[in-house]
């Protein structure tokens, strides 16, 4: 599973290397040249300001509650702003998101919203968009910096602190177990910004106090079945666990699910912490299975659309928009509910 995952940005590099000649072959990007689009339409390139824009939104998947949120949020904003929206999901897939971005480019969108799946996957389809002088902007996941760089590759990422989220529920975790737990960790997408930086956030956090132990940490493809499949799987090799930090709400419902279906007792015998601040984990919160969930807001509409108009205005954006976060405890659950995904 994990040896096909590390094979996607390698086809699609090769995708991409061929597009690259394509487009070069049919001087395809208005003007821009394969390679050396710096002095053609800028690095990034630039967006002419207009009324209303073509965009294209790539998304990665649709299959939990968090990505549907998204999408909401950005088809909603679109047509506040009479835009036009080119929308594609991948499905789970970088191969079907690098062709995805690759039809984008061919319909000539004035700009592209990409939500990469994986940091490395998607870099071949950012740098064919610059090479066909259309600007993209990451929302909600970051590429490799050392592959593809803001202000000169892309725009700009607009998107949560991850190390910072898991750094926040690991110090509610030493907060609320005194400092002693043998944890279970449920990793995100291997390869994907998010799980790589939740895992180092919290990783590093909990290394600060000696009774926390980390008994297994394993990909759990920030989905709930899989989650709970791995949760399920490793409780009868770790029967001794007392904690599980799941890097999204989906493997940690999950995971409760597991821990029940083994007669074990999810807010009681084994504390479940996680990210995001869906209705489900809210909910699992209030009724005391959950412990804390730190919030990453998928409602990236209003922010991305402002964006395109400050960038199309010619503003100098930072390498990184930082989206700021709450926390969800039993404290605040309920009055959070409504605005619950
Ligand atoms: O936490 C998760 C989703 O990239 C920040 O991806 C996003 C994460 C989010 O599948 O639920």
């Amino acid at each position: 599973m994990k040896r096909n995952k590390s094979l996607r940005p390698s086809i699609s590099m090769l995708i991409g290397i061929l597009v690259c000649f394509m487009l070069a072959a049919c001087g395809g990007g208005g003007g821009g040249t394969v390679g050396t689009t710096a002095g053609g339409c800028g690095s990034p390139p630039k967006l002419a300001k207009k009324d209303h824009y073509k965009v294209g939104f790539s998304q990665n998947a649709s299959n939990n509650p968090w990505r549907l949120a998204e999408t909401a949020s950005i088809k909603s904003e679109a047509q506040k702003h009479g835009d036009t929206l080119v929308y594609a999901d991948a499905a789970n897939s970088g191969d079907k998101q690098v062709s995805d971005v690759q039809s984008m480019i061919a319909q000539k969108v004035d700009v592209i919203l990409l939500a990469p799946i994986t940091e490395k996957a998607l870099v071949p389809a950012v740098l064919q968009a610059k090479s066909a002088c259309i600007p993209v902007i990451l929302i909600d996941r970051d590429v490799d910096h050392t592959l593809a760089q803001p202000n000169k590759d892309y725009v700009t990422f607009i998107g949560s602190d991850f190390v910072q989220q898991g750094k926040r529920v690991a110090d509610w975790l030493i907060q609320a177990t005194g400092g002693k737990a043998k944890i279970i960790e449920l990793e995100g997408t291997t390869g994907a910004s998010p799980a790589i930086n939740r895992k180092k956030g919290f990783d590093d956090e909990i290394k600060t106090a000696p009774g926390m132990v980390l008994l297994a940490s394993q990909d759990g493809d920030f989905n709930r079945d899989t989650g709970r499949k791995v949760m399920a799987t490793l409780l009868q090799a770790h029967p001794d666990v007392t904690a599980v930090y799941a890097h999204n709400d989906e493997m940690a419902i999950g995971a409760i699910a597991a821990l029940k279906a083994a007669g074990r007792h999810p807010g009681k015998d084994v504390i479940v912490v996680s990210i995001d601040g869906e209705r489900d984990a809210l909910n699992a919160i209030i009724n005391g299975e959950e412990g804390t969930s730190v919030q990453s807001s998928p409602f990236f509409g209003p922010i991305s659309f402002q964006t395109i108009d400050e960038y199309a205005s010619g503003q100098k954006l930072p390498d990184w928009i930082v989206v700021h976060d709450l926390q969800f405890t039993k404290a605040n659950a309920v009055q959070n509910l409504a605005n619950s995904f």
